[in-house]
């Protein structure tokens, strides 16, 4: 058995709707990785679908949790951040990185999480995509949606009519701001595939899967911890960009099956066992 792997998570928890935390955390220890979990803020649910949600912010606690495990010398092998609850939790990530890993050893995965369909999520102030360019800028690898990288590059969102040369648009811009390596999910040029575009030293290459009609809730978070699940566990990221993308279209086959309703996320549960059988060698 090779050593432990360890990621540190930083995340909000939605306590119901499958999202965040309550996917990375199932989905990194089905990997085989220990997911230690920084979390922004506790939700009664997320906040895409659901009205009067509690939340508790949790901005606070973010530092302490940080400087004792400094104090106890634990390593990380990778940090993940997704849902950031306001502008100054993108500050004090940033300081994190500074604080466990001062020369940057560790794989830092960012999903910029903020909007979807061309518009930010509810509670976002419109300046935030500038300060998210910031943590982007830290990042190894970012996997924004098409409306994340819309909003971090100042760019017109396409959906429907997106072309090969707006995708590139896209990448070079992302490019510019100081990302390094971007998979860029959400990307369909044909009606039955749905994937996502990697770049890497100034090239792109597309993944796809076949698609499956339907938005479901936290999908970009199952795509997110599957990525980063195989990028820990060796995968070089096109290899590890495109299994994100079957695991993630077989969560939403399964799911509607059973599960009409897109607000409860996907039965990624029911998959986990394809996740392993990836990583067994
Ligand atoms: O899946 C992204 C996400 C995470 N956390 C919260 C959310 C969302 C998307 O809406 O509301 C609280």
């Amino acid at each position: 058995m090779s050593r432990q792997l360890r990621c540190a998570a930083i995340h909000d928890i939605s306590c119901l709707g499958k999202c965040s935390l309550t996917v990375a955390l199932p989905m990194l220890s089905a990997a085989g990785v220990e997911c230690c979990c920084i979390p922004t803020a506790i939700l009664s649910t997320h906040t895409g679908g659901f009205r009067g949600y509690t939340y508790r912010d949790l901005t606070d606690d973010i530092v302490p949790i940080a400087r004792h495990w400094r104090s106890e010398g634990f390593k990380f092998d990778s940090f993940y951040t997704g849902y950031l609850g306001s502008p100054a939790q993108v500050e004090i990530v940033r300081k994190v990185f500074r604080m466990l890993d001062p020369e940057h050893e560790a794989l830092r995965l960012v999903d910029p999480v903020m909007g979807d369909n061309g518009r930010l999520y509810s509670g976002f102030a419109p300046d935030f995509p500038k300060l998210m360019r910031e943590l982007v800028c830290d990042a190894d690898v970012i996997c924004p949606n098409i409306t994340e990288a819309a909003l971090l590059t100042d760019t017109d969102f396409h959906d429907s009519d997106q072309s090969r040369d707006y995708i590139l648009e896209l990448l070079g811009k992302l490019s510019e701001l100081g990302a390094k390596r971007t998979v860029l999910t959400g990307v369909q040029f044909a009606p039955n595939e749905l994937g996502a575009a990697v770049y890497e030293d100034g090239r792109a290459e597309f993944v796809f899967a076949p698609r499956v009609e339907g938005m479901y809730h936290g999908t970009g978070d199952v795509y997110a911890s599957a990525l980063l699940a195989c990028l820990l566990r060796g995968r070089a990221l096109r290899d590890a960009a495109e299994f994100a993308c079957r695991f993630t279209a077989k969560c939403v086959e399964v799911t509607k099956l059973t599960m009409p309703d897109v607000n409860y996320g996907v039965r990624f549960e029911a998959v986990l066992p394809e996740l392993i059988r990836e990583l067994e060698n």
